[in-house]
């Protein structure tokens, strides 16, 4: 590839994900609307949809809804806990067959990646053959489809991955990206949440074209270094390179005590110091998570964890230390000694520049 060349990245985002392998599973739910997610208990239950089908999101629901609302608008759907290791090694056999496409090769999260296909597709229109290829061998022998976005950075293949899902193909026009974006709502930017929309809608700009008009100079002003990276993906200047690194599947800071302690205060307070360590440990890594667990170990090792499956992905301090607490609180009354605290993340997903999450910047 010439340095002037344009570079041809793919992104790759299997189309309902959790839901696909559970039908690749058991072939009798294809058609149906089909959730997972909590169990609804007849509406009453708390919790959230993990995914749906695509024959249940027209019935409105989405990724993260209560549980209970997605009963009420549709009660006939078919209803499935998590299996987590099915996912996982689906997963896996996904990455293993897309990695094998690309030049450079990024995973992003459970069922999604860049492919950096530069130096084997010479044209685009050698690009949308070997994209169709891999579509047809993803389908063939795994049973899955995706969605793929063709663009000449990440961000606007990740943008176009999702204009046509699913089983979709969206090839950005490489002559003119920019008038690709411009008559999008801001809100397909990755990272742009309801915060920055609503900051935006103040000053009436609702889509992309209108942000456009923004100066890079004023970006800064309002969003501080992200508005550098927001101007990149905007202008269809972004150029940030397809790396691969290895993803860990989860992450902990354990802590034993010196001496066994009988004052639970003791031990709240050492999960939120472990929580705010790995906070920053994951920070660092670009990493969100999904899921916050916890451990308690007593007096004489018997040991014992629990997790919870969060509404969202997150890298918070806050949000870790508050789901530890409630965790441990069913420890609190046991009135034993305890000899370790620690606390996990895991359900992992990489934060590249790509996902900035914009929002905050209302933060800081
Ligand atoms: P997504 O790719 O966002 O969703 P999807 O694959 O189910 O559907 P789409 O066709 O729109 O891509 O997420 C991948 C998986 O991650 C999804 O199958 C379930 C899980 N997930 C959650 O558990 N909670 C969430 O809020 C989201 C968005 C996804
Ligand atoms: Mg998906």
């Amino acid at each position: 590839m010439s340095q002037s060349q344009s570079r041809f990245i793919f992104h790759v985002d299997l189309d309902a994900f959790y839901v696909s392998v559970e039908v690749r599973e058991n072939p009798n739910l294809k058609g149906l609307p089909v959730v997972v997610g909590a169990d609804p208990q007849g509406g009453k239950a708390r919790g959230v949809v993990m995914t749906s089908s695509y024959e249940a999101r027209k019935f409105g629901l989405k990724s993260g809804m209560p549980i209970s609302t997605a009963f009420r608008l549709c009660p006939d759907a078919v209803y499935l806990p998590p299996h987590w290791e099915l996912y996982e090694d689906a997963s896996r056999q996904v990455m293993r067959l897309l990695r094998g496409h690309a030049d450079r090769f990024e995973q992003l999260g459970i069922d999604e990646a860049f492919l950096d296909v530069s130096d084997r597709a010479r044209s685009l229109d050698e690009a949308k053959k070997l994209a169709l290829a891999i579509k047809k061998e993803l389908q063939d022998s795994l049973g899955l489809t995706c969605s793929i976005g063709i663009a000449p950075n990440k961000s606007m293949a990740k943008i176009a991955s999702d204009r046509q899902k699913p089983n979709g193909l969206t090839v950005v026009p490489f002559d003119y990206p920019k008038g690709f974006l411009a008559p999008l709502h801001v809100s397909v930017i990755p990272g742009v949440g309801s915060k920055t929309q609503a900051f935006l809608k103040e000053h009436q700009i609702e889509t992309i074209g209108q942000l456009q008009k923004v100066s890079g100079q004023e970006l800064m002003k309002w969003f501080g270094k992200t508005g550098v990276w927001l101007w990149g993906v905007i202008q269809a200047e972004e150029m940030l390179p397809v790396i691969g690194r290895d993803m860990p599947k989860s992450l902990s800071v354990e802590r034993t005590f010196k001496e066994d302690v009988e004052d639970f205060r003791k031990v709240y307070d050492e999960a939120a110091d472990a929580a705010r360590e790995l906070g920053a440990r994951v920070r660092d890594a670009n990493l969100l998570f999904k899921v916050a667990g916890v451990k308690v170990r007593f007096k004489g090792f018997e040991t014992h964890t629990r997790e919870r499956t969060l509404a969202g992905f997150t890298n918070s301090d806050e949000a870790l230390a508050g789901e530890a607490r409630s965790l441990l609180k069913e420890f609190e009354n046991k009135n034993r000694p305890v000899r370790l605290v620690g606390v996990r993340v895991s359900q992992l997903k990489r934060e590249t520049a790509v996902l900035t999450r914009l929002d905050e910047w209302a933060r800081s």
